[in-house]
């Protein structure tokens, strides 16, 4: 396969004004004819190329007369034109319900739906199938009225009717001009939960969120999560709705969380479906996100969108730093920012540091599936942030106002949001923009030294090298920094903004009055690794005494990290410092108790091994699991109290509700990681009395990584319960997938042949595939099976539906971080997967560059 590079970018050769669809709907075969009006871009002499993907032309005609000097190029449809403007028709016919790969047009638990981005449109119709193609869309659908009583598309309902045969009819037109990927119909027997929102120039919005009829009392938090968003566009952004209707439908087979199209968002039936039987509170917390993040689209992605894909974290990086300052307004923004950066150092990082890393504008790609990673959407996201950050508040809003304004209605580039930042913000960001082009993280070295009156902080960053880019710029880097006084615990210097732009800067401070201590990216200021070399004394200090949330909780982890790192490496550790420390949080009635919960969590296996040389996956285990069961023992009486304490009577979504049962659950398992003697009791009493599902499956993980005798009694009484519930099933997976006991391994093996398993819906791959591969033990078991299990999974899954394959592969692709038996043996499994027969593109890319 052919990489695509970013400077071969060209203007397309023709436009498409208008388009008018007309689709005769049925699941084994589907007519699509389409009507496009056509105009030549600039003197040229080029055929109109229109993108087809598995399609056959059943007739072609320009300008209402049956074509015949059409051709094939591989899959394109080429017409030779000789006016400037021409009407050109095709007709196809497709089967969405063999349409495995869920791109295009498809078949979903009786429904028929669509998934066009990125380039599922051209299995659907020829089209110039490309962002910076922008055209007024009319749809005409036709369907059997029984099986498919609700007709839904793009835009504005325009009329429906009776057609013959006990079908029925129905036209929606979208009066923005859009992008094709942007497209989407929907049509089965679905009923909505609807609701309206009045805009801020007094236009009233219907607002529908359709679901089969089973599910309707699970919308209501997506639907009042969309009223909440609406509205914080307008405070926060001064960005309206445009559309009389908003639509939302949830389908239970789907490759990513949602889609943007323009009026009608189409979802992933796990980010609208909650109640508090079957949603956890991290469900409830990402439905309200992705929700946001989708609507958010309406403006950062639909109204303005990407030139091209190598754009795509321009609306992807900023709607994440839209939908998570969102978030943080709803509840917490602490917890927020330390669960946002908790997962950007989960998957980012590695993926910065492994074979797959790639700038946030990347320079090429085989295949653009593969690029919607967490480069592209969560380090965009905190390229924003730093933006935001270095202009404030203030000027930052007049640079999205002006970023809005000037691109409305056309396709940018991620240097037209940066330029409007420099205008607006009256900032050069010259140095700056080394964020969109240089991958990897960087690092930053800070050394405070007291030199008599002098103090000195001495700053040096370096940018590691990447795959194709052996030798990196300085970037600018803004670091939030303050000192406090080591004895009085008080602040001794303001919080400043430094902006470390240079291979090395010093910063001086004179007269400071007593020792300082350095609290230094608060906030997470910019996404960097920082080695400050503070001791275990300074770093337990500030977990008790910083005034940042975020750098409390950061110290709380360097100090967790450092003693777990020495306890891998020399086999022992002092931790009196740490248990003290985790004690005083725990303890500390000034602080709530979600924080507590975030700050006296031990970092993960896989972050523990992102620290290391070489990770050693079974002594990071150990290390990890001792020190649990010394936090535990050394606690216990605080654990209880902890755990008695944030008990609820009954279920509340409230920001202290959900807090509470997060710190209930990470003091249940510190109970049990304490081996005391009623913790499986205890857990299978919350388990089995829960009125919510994260009590529920809390009580079920603790039991699941234990060995008592009522584990396989929570473990059945689970499925028992939620049998026919596809969505609790994936948890019912997922919780057993990332268990941490020695029989993992053998348990997913034989999930994997469970009636209930299936490679075809992609969550339910994920929840046992995609969970197991992120189980550092188990998945990095000696003797290989683990990788090839995964191997055998990715290569099956791969024939049904590439794009979620290739999601998983990068597991693998972290072969170099390990042991030489073990990097062979995963290489060994990427080999396998590029040998084997019929591989996609998506999966091509994705393991040959693994294997680099
Ligand atoms: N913009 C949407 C991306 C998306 C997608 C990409 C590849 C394949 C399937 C997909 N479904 C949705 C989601 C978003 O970021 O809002
Ligand atoms: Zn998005």
């Amino acid at each position: 396969p052919q990489a695509i590079r970013r400077e071969d970018y060209r203007q397309p050769d023709w436009l498409v004004p208008e388009i008018a669809l007309d689709f005769d709907l049925d699941p084994a075969a589907t007519r699509v004819r389409a009507t496009l009006h056509v105009t030549r871009n600039g003197a040229h002499d080029r055929a109109l190329v229109l993108n087809g993907d598995g399609l056959e032309a059943a007739s072609v005609k320009v300008d209402g007369v049956a074509a015949q000097n059409w051709r094939m190029d591989g899959q394109d449809l080429v017409i030779p034109l000789t006016g400037d403007a021409h009407t050109i028709e095709t007709e196809v016919v497709i089967a969405p319900e063999r349409n495995t790969q869920l791109q295009g047009l498809y078949a979903s638990s009786g429904m028929l739906c669509t998934q066009c981005e990125a380039e599922g449109f051209r299995r659907i119709t020829f089209f110039p199938d490309r962002p910076d193609v922008l055209s007024k869309y009319k749809v005409r659908m036709t369907a059997d009225k029984a099986r498919f009583p609700v007709l839904l598309a793009n835009g504005d309902p325009i009329a429906q009717g009776p057609a013959e045969g006990g079908r029925h009819w129905a036209e929606w037109h979208d009066p923005f001009p859009k992008p094709s990927y942007l497209f989407a119909l929907v049509a089965g027997d679905l009923v909505a939960n609807t609701g309206s929102f009045t805009t801020m120039s007094g236009r009233e919005v219907q607002l529908g969120i359709y679901v089969r009829a089973p599910d309707l009392p699970k919308t209501d938090h997506a639907l009042h999560a969309l009223k909440l968003s609406m509205k914080w566009d307008e405070d926060v952004y001064g960005r309206e709705y445009d559309l009389d209707v908003f639509n939302i439908v949830a389908v239970d087979d789907f490759n990513f969380g949602a889609m943007e199209n323009k009026g009608l968002n189409v979802f992933n039936s796990r980010y609208i479906l909650a109640d508090p039987d079957t949603a956890t509170d991290w469900d409830y917390d990402a439905i309200a996100a992705v929700v946001a993040h989708e609507y958010f689209h309406n403006w950062s992605g639909n109204r303005v969108t990407c030139r091209d894909w190598f754009q795509l974290s321009l609306k992807e990086g900023f709607t994440v730093f839209r939908d998570q300052s969102f978030s943080a307004d709803q509840g917490s923004a602490a917890v927020k920012r330390i669960e946002d950066v908790r997962s950007l150092r989960a998957s980012q990082f590695p993926e910065d540091a492994g074979p797959l890393a790639h700038p946030v504008r990347p320079d090429e790609y085989i295949e653009i599936s593969n690029f919607y990673t967490a480069t592209i959407y969560n380090k965009g996201a905190e390229l924003i942030r730093m933006m935001a950050t270095i202009l404030g508040p203030q000027k930052f809003r007049a640079a999205t106002d002006l970023y809005f304004d000037r691109f409305d209605g056309t396709a940018a580039t991620c240097e037209d949001f940066v330029a409007s930042m420099e205008e607006a913000g009256g900032v050069d960001l010259g140095q700056f923009r080394r964020w969109y082009s240089q991958a990897g993280t960087p690092r930053v070295s800070a050394n405070l030294v007291q030199d008599g009156a002098t103090t000195r902080l001495a700053l040096a960053q370096t940018v590691p090298p990447t795959p194709g880019q052996p030798v990196k710029e300085p970037m600018v880097l803004p670091l939030k920094i303050r000192l406090f006084g080591e004895k009085s615990g008080a602040p001794l210097t303001d919080e400043q903004l430094v902006l470390l732009d240079k291979p090395e800067q010093e910063l001086r401070f004179e007269g400071l009055p007593e020792r300082a201590v350095l609290s230094i990216n608060r906030g997470f200021s910019a996404p960097v690794i920082v080695d400050a070399n503070r001791s275990a004394a300074d770093l337990a200090f500030l977990s008790a005494h910083d005034d940042d949330p975020f750098a409390r909780y950061e110290a709380m982890q360097q100090l967790m990290l450092d003693t777990l790192v020495a306890a891998v490496t020399t086999g022992k550790g002092e931790h009196g410092a740490l248990i003290d420390a985790v004690r005083n949080t725990l303890t500390d009635p000034s602080l709530d108790r979600a924080f507590i919960a975030e700050a006296v969590l031990l970092p993960s296996d896989s972050f523990i091994g992102d620290q290391m040389a070489v990770v050693d996956p079974d002594a990071i285990f150990r290390a990890r699991e001792a020190l649990r069961a010394d936090l535990g023992n050394l606690l216990e009486p605080e654990w209880r109290a902890a755990y008695e304490g944030a008990r609820a009577n009954r279920f509340e979504y409230s920001p202290a509700a959900k807090g509470a049962r997060r710190l209930k659950n990470v003091a249940l398992g510190y109970i049990a990681a304490s081996g005391a003697a009623d913790a499986a009791e205890l857990a299978y009493a919350q388990f089995d009395a829960a009125d919510n599902m994260t009590d529920r499956q809390g009580g079920l993980a603790t039991l699941v990584n234990g060995t008592s005798s009522l584990r396989e009694k929570a473990i059945q009484a689970f499925y028992q319960r939620y049998a026919g519930n596809a969505l609790v099933l994936d948890k019912w997976f997922q919780t057993q997938a990332l268990s941490s006991r020695d029989d993992t391994l053998a348990a997913v093996e034989k999930l994997a042949r469970h009636p209930d398993f299936t490679l075809a819906n992609p969550n339910r791959a994920r929840a046992l595939v995609g969970a197991f591969s992120i189980n550092q033990r188990a998945f990095h078991d000696p003797s290989g099976r683990g990788y090839r299990f995964v191997a055998d999974q990715l290569i099956a899954l791969d024939k049904l539906n590439p794009q979620t394959a290739a999601k998983l592969v990068p597991p693998l692709g972290r072969w170099k971080r390990f042991d030489a038996d073990r990097a062979a043996k995963m290489r060994g499994e990427l080999e396998r997967i590029v040998a084997s027969p019929g591989l996609s593109k998506d999966m091509f890319e994705q393991a040959t560059k693994s294997l680099d």
